[in-house]
């Protein structure tokens, strides 16, 4: 009968991809158009003499055929000023956008017609997060409200990138486009956390400075094109923390043998470790953890499956092997070490891309793992 005690400290959190990209929205059409949207949702502030116009545009493109050319008027209607906006919202009342792989939000911009009221007019990109309010939640109100600033309606005509980090960075994201603030202006509180992976919808808007001037009325116009997610975030997955298993892993069980939290048995003092025991007369056990789809396409090549581990010498081959939402797997052998492992802790680390190449020609999704 084999003892191991395992402390996983499985990090997928090793290097970058620069390329990892992807495309949210091309404006190949508007936004009124495009299927991966739920209506989008028009908003002049407190007077409807503050609205958006979304039109095609053909001329002026940075990507493929056509942009999003965005018109807006303004009228400081109340005492804090006004704004316009645009909102899109996920189509599917129970589904949801997941950025957390991402670690910036990137769009194109030409700023056709500057603002008639330069320095006064600025653009926000606002994420709007459903972490702790109904899934089906399509109203700004109602959702955390996350804001960012971005100066750019007084530029002169011509391509520009809007870089954006997704990060909470608080009151500094009034500096401008270095990332968001939920600064409580509107929508609920939350978690007040910016959970990336439960983004609803983003709004476009456009804001015009205090004090109140009803009936006067500033303008312009802008085209956006190519909105994208970009470069990859580490995405630490931490199987076991030397605690607990973290209630991300939805089950846990060993076949052939048992699987638990053993109390001051891990690799510090102070610290559990994760006991799986091979049942007597059994030639084989293998333990399985079983946890919510995780979006690793963007790190696979580049991370690591790391842990430590305290075995006998003679435990032999471990075959550690991921499972995808559709039943494909992939599968890598770790050999015992030269001089075995000698029931001392030991560290292993897996590169993934290893892990990749066991099975030629498999059609494993890296993109929805939910089991190892
Ligand atoms: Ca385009
Ligand atoms: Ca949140």
């Amino acid at each position: 009968m084999y003892k191991l005690f395992l402390t996983f400290l499985c990090v997928f959190a090793i290097g970058q991809l620069a390329q990892a990209q992807f495309v949210f929205d091309p404006f190949e059409v508007i936004p009124d158009s495009n299927p991966n949207y739920y209506q989008p949702v028009y908003y002049g502030g407190v007077s409807d003499s503050s609205y958006i116009t979304s039109t095609l545009e053909t001329s002026i493109v940075h990507d493929g055929s056509a942009a999003w050319r965005y018109a807006w008027q303004v009228e400081r209607a109340a005492s804090w000023g006004g704004y316009a906006k645009v909102e899109m919202w996920h189509p599917d009342d129970n589904a949801v956008w997941n950025l957390s792989a991402f670690q910036n939000l990137s769009i194109w911009y030409y700023n056709a017609v500057p603002s008639t009221d330069p320095s006064r007019v600025h653009l926000r990109i606002e994420l709007y997060d459903v972490s702790d309010v109904p899934i089906n939640t399509r109203d700004a109100g109602q959702v955390e409200f996350w804001y960012s600033f971005e100066y750019v309606l007084d530029q002169a005509p011509g391509w520009n990138e809007i870089v954006l980090p997704l990060e909470d960075v608080g009151p500094a994201a009034t500096q401008g486009s270095n990332g968001f603030w939920r600064t409580g202006w509107a929508g609920v509180t939350g978690n007040n956390t910016l959970d990336l992976n439960m983004i609803k919808g983003i709004g476009f808007e456009v804001s015009i400075d205090a004090p109140q001037v009803p009936g006067v009325y500033h303008t312009g116009q802008i085209i956006f094109d190519q909105l994208s997610f970009k470069g990859s975030r580490p995405l630490p997955l931490i199987f076991f923390n030397g605690k607990v298993i973290p209630s991300f892993v939805k089950s846990y069980f060993a076949w052939n043998g048992s699987l638990g939290v053993e109390p001051g048995m891990g690799r510090i003092p102070e610290h559990n470790g994760l006991k799986w025991v091979q049942s007597p007369g059994q030639g084989w056990t293998g333990n399985v953890m079983e946890f919510d789809p995780q979006y690793l396409s963007y790190r696979w090549m580049e991370d690591s499956l790391k842990f430590w581990i305290k075995a006998p010498t003679g435990t032999s081959t471990l075959r550690v092997q991921f499972g995808d939402i559709h039943g494909n797997s992939v599968k890598e052998l770790i050999n015992e070490p030269p001089g075995g492992y000698n029931d001392t802790w030991t560290f292993i680390a897996v590169p993934l891309r290893d892990i990749d190449t066991y099975e030629s020609g498999s059609s494993f999704d890296t993109a929805a793992v939910f089991e190892i």
